[in-house]
């Protein structure tokens, strides 16, 4: 009987979304990738990113076996390594001398065991996740404002909501299936109003009604105005209040200050606007207020999410249909981190660490040896304490805090004289995994087994479908095994995921009797088999309840978790972020993401589908500032902090505010010269939640006084990159490189093998020319008749049509030597711009020339005439810009 192909239902790796994936995997091993339409999350739709993740699923890169010090090891001896450092230090230095460094991208079985490894044997709550940086405001407003650490709705009140409120959410981009659901219930429904609350216009301002670019930070004012509003207007929900809450006066007076008029002082929004929102939030009863890291990425971040849901408790529109205050999370399992306690605040299953009932139950749940008695270091702090030497030995798993973490460089310098350095990953290097003393090869998404939690309280399975390359193992393995040497067997024998989740749904249950909101106790007797048939559900789901019962939302019966069973109102007094600018540091330095790019690039970098969108690291600022400084767009631009400097492209647009530039976060040493944005930023923290403030550090820009420009193409990444800047990226067919440097070379030639020559000489074929009106020089290499090499480089920013040059130099035609030389196709062939569509390969000049052409008025016209669109859609919001763009161009034109 011949084989067949079988499909693994599974969820997307990426964003908090937690979409349902469907892999179908042929007898010959290879794996297309589509959405489960049977998943509440997707319903069958995946953005680019997920659409993309069978190109991401190469063994190029991976990390194999472990390593300790550079040198191939076996995983014994690594592991025993591990136990027998961690076991010396804290005999001789204490359980608080060792950490661990989680990330929301591990998954909820590895997180469970490193949390009881940590706070109930080792004795530490030193152990915190990149969540920090992601998700610890929103956690610390829901447990002031709730009790507890809860996201009271489901993803289809956003699609029920009459009034749609985006804070600080770029949801086109980072949530792109929540926001296409979302545009589809405004398409269905024209009424739905869309409000977006930004410093910069977004792709996802595209679709709203009222764009506030507010200034950086001021989201507390915006919002404390709005309770006052809603207060003087009769808005307040007097039962709801009354019954559920307590803390009401202390917030309206902290508010008393908001009028409209010092609102849009504090905003810098025209009144008009600021009232304008205060109105459509006090008329319309079914209001859903979506946030993320525009809120949660601030000193101020904990008072911003108060400062929301207070809005939403003084009116009682919260957890019901089409009502609630909304965070979004990020990563893939950020929710499912929070659940099992893996912050260095929490304890387990939404328990308090500071609860000294909370502590006994585990403890005794645990069969605890060593309990922690208090909260740990937090992200920043916990490398904080490695500079300072008082944390010796930490176990770094599924994240870059050498590119994430806030003044990055001095993490990187910790990390150095840090005595022991453990680092699980799936890559062999990264700028983290080139500190560690030891490297540990963790099992990818399509080879691991577990579960992840979504924004929407959703869990699902993250199923295998794939043999794991070389020793790659589970993470929570390796936890469990170094957990055995250190004395703890009976409490780590797991044998499998399985075998973690049921023991972690029957913590949630015990002693719960509806006192704790995180209960799955109707899973505590799950076995393997149940366990791979599980389905995805939204908890709670209590012991004894039927599939069927789970609950949707919270709260909308009153009912809160805190001591008297109210929720609270706080007082949020506003705050400006901590830096402000100066003559020297001029702009405000946001920061963020990209449509197709994720975290430090480590999966999507390697999909050249993923790399079309925007290959390099970019400074977006605004049109007027560009000009003072004396910047032309595509120039590169030094952006310096007081604590470091990088390079970057200018990209100069009319979304960008005034005073204010944003750099994206992708862009490590592994991909770039200099870029890593995270080296500017300042660690300045949340004093309740520890989250550092992101998105508001202080900068200068200045133009970078290149003296010569290139553009390469190889078939291989050139071992060195011999310019002062540059950034790689994937093609269809090896790389894509940009250039530039201070000095121009003296040997043009010498500088073009370095970075064409694939086999290092051999029987390559290499045609060069100076250009000496451009000042340039133009080199080809090629190899049994086939272009293996292109460089392009002049004395001004090189204008070649680079998505033309990528596509002929992987077709497989021979490409028109002529027209690559010239970097431009010859007669003929058309450019087709930038690209915008990456699914169905269409770029800017070709959507422009067709709407211009046709007349085509809508993003589904444009869609019908060029395909643009209409595969995953994430870039439907860019098609409405140019759109747009074109209207006003010929607006403009009619009236001259
Ligand atoms: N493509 C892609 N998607 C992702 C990710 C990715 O790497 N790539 N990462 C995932 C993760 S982990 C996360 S946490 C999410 C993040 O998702 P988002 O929070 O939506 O993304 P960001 O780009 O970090 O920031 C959102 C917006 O906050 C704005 N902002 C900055 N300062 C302020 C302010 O003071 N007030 C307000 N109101 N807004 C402000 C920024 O201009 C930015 O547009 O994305 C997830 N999805
Ligand atoms: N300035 C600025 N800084 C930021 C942000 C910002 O908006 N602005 N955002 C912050 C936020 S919200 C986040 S979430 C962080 C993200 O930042 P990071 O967590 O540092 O970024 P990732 O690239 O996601 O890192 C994940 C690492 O885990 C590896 N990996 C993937 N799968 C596995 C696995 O199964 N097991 C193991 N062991 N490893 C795996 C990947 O190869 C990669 O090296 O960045 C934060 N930093
Ligand atoms: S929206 Fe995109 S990245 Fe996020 S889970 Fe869905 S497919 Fe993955
Ligand atoms: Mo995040």
């Amino acid at each position: 009987m011949g084989e067949t192909a079988r499909t693994v239902r599974t969820t997307c790796p990426y964003c908090g979304t937690g979409c349902g994936v469907k892999a179908r995997v042929a007898p010959d091993g290879s794996v297309s990738i589509e959405g489960d339409p049977d998943h509440p999350a997707n319903f069958g739709r995946l953005c680019v990113k997920g659409a993309a993740l069978g190109e991401t699923l190469g063994i190029e890169g991976r990390l194999l076996h472990p390593e300790i010090g550079g040198r191939r090891a076996s995983w014994d001896e690594a592991l025993d390594l591990v136990a027998a450092r961690f076991a010396a230090t804290i005999a001789e230095h204490g359980p608080d001398s060792v950490a661990l460094y989680l990330s929301g991208q591990i998954l909820t079985e590895d997180y469970y065991i490193a949390n009881k490894l940590m706070k109930g044997f080792i004795g530490t709550a030193n152990i915190d996740t990149n969540s920090r940086l992601c998700m610890a405001s929103s956690v610390a407003g829901h447990k002031r404002a709730f009790g507890t650490d809860t996201v009271p709705n489901a993803y289809e009140d956003l699609e029920k909501a009459d009034l749609v409120v985006l804070v600080g959410s770029n949801l086109a981009w980072c949530h792109p299936i929540l926001f296409q659901r979302l545009s589809a219930a405004k398409a269905d429904r024209p009424g739905l109003t869309v409000v977006t609350v930004d410093p910069r216009r977004t792709a996802t301002s595209e679709i709203s009604d009222l764009h506030l670019g507010l200034a950086p930070g001021s989201d507390v004012a915006l919002f404390a105005g709005l309770l006052r509003h809603l207060e003087a207007n009769g808005r307040r929900d007097a039962d709801f209040v009354g019954r559920h809450t307590s803390g009401l006066d202390a917030a309206l007076a902290a508010a008393e200050p908001w009028t409209v008029a010092a609102v849009a002082t504090t905003t810098g929004l025209d009144e008009a606007a600021v009232a304008h929102f205060y109105a459509l939030f006090a008329a319309i009863e079914r209001v859903v207020t979506v946030y993320s890291q525009g809120v949660n990425q601030s000193s101020a971040g904990t008072d911003k999410v108060n400062a929301i849901l207070n809005c939403h408790l003084l009116t009682g529109r919260i957890g019901r249909e089409g009502s609630g205050p909304f965070s979004v999370t990020g990563q893939p399992n950020a929710m499912g981190g929070r659940e099992v306690g893996g912050l260095a605040n929490q304890l387990a299953c939404h328990m308090e660490i500071a609860d000294p009932a909370h502590r006994a139950l585990v403890q005794a749940f645990w069969q605890a040896p060593r309990m922690a008695e208090r909260p740990g270091l937090k992200a920043v702090e916990l490398f904080e304490a490695v500079a300072q030497g008082r944390v010796k030995a930490v176990w770094i798993m599924g994240t870059n805090p050498v590119d994430s973490l806030p003044d990055a460089d001095a993490v990187r310098t910790a990390l150095a004289a840090c005595p022991f350095v453990v680092v699980s990953d799936v890559m062999r290097t990264t700028d983290t995994t080139a500190l560690a003393h030891v490297l540990l090869p963790a099992q990818a998404w399509s080879e691991k087994d577990g579960t992840v939690t979504n924004s929407e309280r959703r869990i699902s399975r993250q199923r295998a479908f794939r043999a794991p390359p070389g020793e790659a193992r589970p993470d929570w393995w390796a936890l469990a095994a170094v957990a055995r040497r250190l004395g703890f067997g009976a409490a780590f024998s797991h044998e499998s995921a399985a075998e973690i989740f049921a023991e972690h749904a029957a913590l949630s249950g015990r002693e719960n009797g509806g006192t704790r909101d995180f209960d799955i106790s109707a899973l505590a007797g799950i076995d393997r088999a149940g366990y791979d048939a599980l389905a995805p559900f939204q908890w709670p789901w209590r012991a004894g309840e039927a599939a069927t019962a789970e609950a949707k939302r919270f709260f909308a019966n009153g009912r809160f978790y805190t001591s008297d069973g109210r929720a609270r109102l706080v007082p949020t007094p506003f705050r400006a972020p901590a830096a402000t600018v100066s003559e020297a540091f001029p702009f405000v330095l946001n920061t963020g993401r990209v449509r197709d790019q994720w975290h430090t690039m480590t999966r999507t970098g390697v999909a050249p589908r993923l790399s079309q969108h925007i290959a390099e690291p970019y400074v977006e600022l605004a049109p007027e500032d560009a000009g003072a400084l004396g910047i032309a767009p595509a120039a590169l631009v030094s952006v310096t902090s007081p604590r470091g400097l990088i390079v970057a492209r200018a990209l100069v647009t009319e979304r960008q505010r005034r005073g204010s530039v944003f750099v994206p976060i992708h862009w490590t040493d592994q991909f770039a010269g200099n870029a890593r944005v995270d080296a500017l930023v300042a660690p300045v923290t949340d004093p309740l939640s520890g989250q550092p403030e992101l998105k508001a550090s202080v900068a200068r820009v200045a133009p970078w006084p290149a003296t010569w420009y290139g553009f390469a193409l190889a078939t291989q990444r050139p071992d060195d990159m011999p310019a002062d800047y540059w950034a790689l990226a994937r093609t269809g067919r090896g790389w894509r490189m940009e250039l530039a440097g201070l000095d121009r070379p003296a040997d043009w030639e010498a500088l073009a093998r370095v970075l064409l020559d694939d086999r290092k000489g051999e029987g390559l074929a290499f045609a060069s020319y100076c250009d000496a009106t451009a000042g340039g020089f133009r080199a080809l290499a090629m190899r049994d008749g086939r272009v293996v090499g292109l460089l392009i480089a002049a004395r001004e920013p090189v204008t070649a049509s680079r998505d033309w040059l990528c596509s002929s130099f992987a077709a497989e035609e021979p490409v028109d030597v002529l027209g690559f030389l010239a970097g431009r196709p010859g007669g003929g062939c058309r450019d087709q711009g930038r690209k915008i569509c990456v699914c169905f390969d269409v770029g800017a000049a070709t959507i422009e020339e067709a709407i211009r052409r046709e007349g085509l008025g809508s993003v589904d016209e444009v869609g019908r005439a060029t395909g643009a669109g209409t595969g995953c859609g994430s870039c439907r919001p860019e098609i409405s810009t140019i759109l747009a763009r074109q209207a006003a161009k010929e607006a403009a034109a009619a009236s001259t």
